[in-house]
């Protein structure tokens, strides 16, 4: 054998693996749109590019993932549709009502897809509003040919890199809904939303930090202290009308927030106290911090500097003036 038909062969064989590799992409049951966000509707589109064995594939069952809810499956023209339905893991608000059960499974059968053509399995659902950002939600397939089968329903451990499954489940990535704060989820059912800050004029002794904590755990947690890069230090505060006066005082205990509970900072009420900032805030600016919980621990958040306009219940001007006179 000459050295030419090597070379060529062993050209091939490197370019047949990089085609391996991304046909093989290209041929999992996969989902069109990867990524949706919370709180919103999703249009589920699996695509199917090659049956089992070279036979045309004749089933496919879609199993739906916790927090994929208001299921409804599309029919296909010469396939009939079954659905399964079953109670969901917890209760989920949906538009103005409660849903605790839905479709958790679909099945097209009966239809004929040859292993040459390529078709899509569609359904409408919705994302529910408590599905945190950065979730990848998996829907495992099992794919059912003339001959063979196709079990797409491999989800990677915590460690694995999913591109080394052979048969990955069809995912899709829950953004964070577009426009919205941030959200960060930490130990213990605790959630983080909506951390902001408010731009300052240069020189501003203070500024103010806003956020919402909500404690969707078991337990009570604590917040005990905050931190931001910017500001000399951080404390927690608490302004409420008393005797028709408005006062503040500092939380030197931190804010406990029960389980269940809902802790709004915002001005006129809680709030983080940025002392001593560096630099005036600009609006747009993300502001690097951290908050530590008694139980949950250090959370790394950030925070989005707001322009003056963005809160209505912003104290009288200068709120830097309702610190004035306030002794910490
Ligand atoms: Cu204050």
């Amino acid at each position: 054998m000459s050295a030419i038909p090597t070379l060529i062969r062993s050209l091939c064989a490197a370019s047949a693996m990089l085609l391996t590799a991304h046909t093989a992409v290209l041929a999992h049951a996969s989902l069109e749109q990867t990524k949706a966000s919370a709180n919103g509707s999703y249009k589920a589109v699996i695509k199917i590019g090659h049956g089992c064995e070279q036979t045309a594939t004749t089933r496919l069952t879609v199993s739906i993932p916790d927090g994929v809810i208001a299921v409804k499956p599309m029919p296909k023209a010469g396939w009939t549709l079954a659905t399964q339905t079953k109670a969901y893991a917890k209760p989920y608000d949906y538009y103005h009502s409660t849903l605790t059960e839905g479709v958790r499974e679909i099945t097209w059968a009966g239809g004929n897809l040859p292993d040459a053509h390529y078709d899509e399995f569609t359904f409408q659902a919705f994302i529910a509003k408590d599905v945190p950002a950065d979730t990848r939600l998996y829907f495992p397939v099992v794919q059912s040919c003339e001959k063979g089968r196709h079990d797409w329903v491999e989800i990677p451990a915590a460690n694995q890199n999913p591109h080394d499954l052979k048969s990955p489940a069809p995912s899709l990535l829950v953004v964070a809904a577009q426009g919205s704060a941030s959200q960060t989820v930490a130990a213990g059912g605790l959630v983080v939303t909506a951390t902001r800050s408010r731009v300052t004029p240069a020189g501003a002794p203070v500024a103010g930090g806003y956020l919402t904590i909500t404690n969707g755990g078991q337990r009570p947690d604590r917040l005990v202290s905050a931190s931001v890069e910017i500001a000399d230090h951080t404390e927690i505060h608490e302004m409420a009308t008393k005797d028709g006066v408005m006062t503040m005082r500092t939380l030197p205990d931190g804010l406990v927030i029960k389980p269940g509970e809902t802790v709004e900072f915002k001005p006129g009420s809680f709030h983080l106290m940025f002392l001593k900032p560096k630099r005036p805030l600009v609006e747009g600016e993300v502001l690097k911090g951290q908050l530590v919980f008694e139980k949950a621990g250090p959370v790394s958040v950030d925070f989005k500097v707001e322009g003056m306009g963005g809160n209505r219940a912003a104290p009288p001007a200068g709120a830097g003036g309702g610190h004035a006179g306030h002794v910490h």
